[in-house]
């Protein structure tokens, strides 16, 4: 296929919530959207970056200076006939893999409609409904946290993840598994601790939690080895892995149990479905993490999120609890009773753009 232009926009779009993390607080941000032309196709793609770089060096402005500058003069003209073929093109843009998944996922979207099937069915799925959890922020009081908690449980949410960070950890947790005995529950610090907090870590491995999300550093494989010997809880990584050849050393290295598997992170659903497939082979179960996507980043994940390995509910929650009635695509991705369903039984990513409202939101749009 001959990626005939790209359309690149930037969003501003905002959060239905207030978002803290151990690296901030989220509520503005900055997306981009790709649209990939080709043939008379168009295949969708979003960069999963963040607005700011606290949980990775990549930003959406960093993204769209590495697509304009580095990225799309490399592939725009040229013929791909697979998603190898488009990243053997910018195999020499070191790192930046969220810009390059924008693109990639946008290919594969393109290739699923010219073979008139949909997305998950190329990427070798095999169940069209998601279990999945949510991800809740650091609030206000420990009172708070309970309420929030309790709140997302009744919706149906399948697991419920906490943010944690230094002095907001046992705590909290403590409390919301005496309120829900018998709810999965999980923590995730963003690299906020190192092993010197190890008592920490021993103290949250008696509440039953599912894991323990990527407690240490970001780059850290490791002291991630050290810490999970001590305990009996899985950790899960997430910051430290970008590739399948990642996966597969924190895995031989028993650095955690379990994979946070990002899209943008590993560079497009190819290098996901190998590291899939690398952890499938250690035995460890991953999960599709979420990046507080709009609706094209979220069907993605959630085509992703059908293959066979992915056996923990990920945080790809209902797109209403993000953005109310204000997703950039028709589709409506909410979850019920903690299961979300395809976008629709269409061929690619099944999306359909609100231009309408995606006109008003863009900031910056450039065409290649
Ligand atoms: O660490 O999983 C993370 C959001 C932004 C950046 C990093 C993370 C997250 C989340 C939220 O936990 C996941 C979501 O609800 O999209
Ligand atoms: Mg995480």
């Amino acid at each position: 296929m001959i990626i005939e232009r790209v359309e690149l926009r930037e969003l501003q779009v905002e959060l239905k919530f207030r978002f803290e993390t151990s690296f901030g607080v989220e509520q503005s941000l900055r997306k981009l959207l790709l649209v990939v032309h080709s043939d008379g196709l168009e295949g969708y793609g979003e960069v999963t970056a963040g607005t700011v770089p606290g949980y990775s060096y990549e930003t959406s402005a960093t993204a769209w200076t590495a697509l304009v500058d580095y990225v799309l003069p490399r592939v725009v003209g040229q013929d791909f006939a697979t998603p190898a073929q488009l990243l053997a093109a910018v195999a020499g843009v070191r790192g930046h893999n969220m810009a390059i998944g924008g693109l990639e996922t946008a290919f594969w979207d393109l290739q699923a409609k010219a073979a008139g099937l949909p997305l998950w069915q190329l990427l070798g799925g095999v169940r069209t409904q998601i279990a999945v959890g949510a991800s809740i922020g650091i609030q206000k009081s420990v009172a708070d946290t309970v309420g929030a908690a309790k709140r997302h449980a009744d919706e149906g949410y399948k697991r419920l993840k906490f943010k944690i960070k230094p002095g907001w950890d046992v705590e909290p947790l403590t409390a919301v598994r005496k309120a829900l005995p018998s709810m999965a529950l999980t923590v995730d610090a963003n690299s906020a601790y190192a092993l010197t907090d190890t008592r920490v870590f021993q103290e949250l491995d008696e509440l039953g939690l599912d894991y323990i999300e990527q407690p240490l550093a970001h780059d850290d494989l490791f002291d991630h080895a050290k810490l999970q010997a001590g305990l009996t809880t899985a950790i899960c990584l997430d910051e430290s892995v970008h590739s399948a050849a990642d996966a597969r050393k924190a895995l031989e290295i028993d650095a955690g149990r379990v994979i946070n598997l990002k899209v943008g992170r590993v560079r497009g659903h190819l290098e996901s479905r190998r590291v899939h497939d690398v952890a499938a082979a250690f035995g460890a179960p991953v999960w599709c993490g979420g990046m507080l996507e709009l609706g094209v980043g979220r069907a993605h994940n959630l085509h992703l999120s059908t293959l066979e390995n992915f056996t923990l509910p990920g945080d790809t929650a209902s797109a209403t609890r993000y953005w109310g009635d204000d997703d950039i695509i028709e589709e409506k991705l909410d979850a019920v009773a903690g299961l979300q369903s395809l976008p629709s039984t269409g061929a690619g990513l099944g999306v359909t753009l609100r231009y309408d409202l995606i006109d008003k939101l863009t900031v910056k749009a450039e065409a290649v």
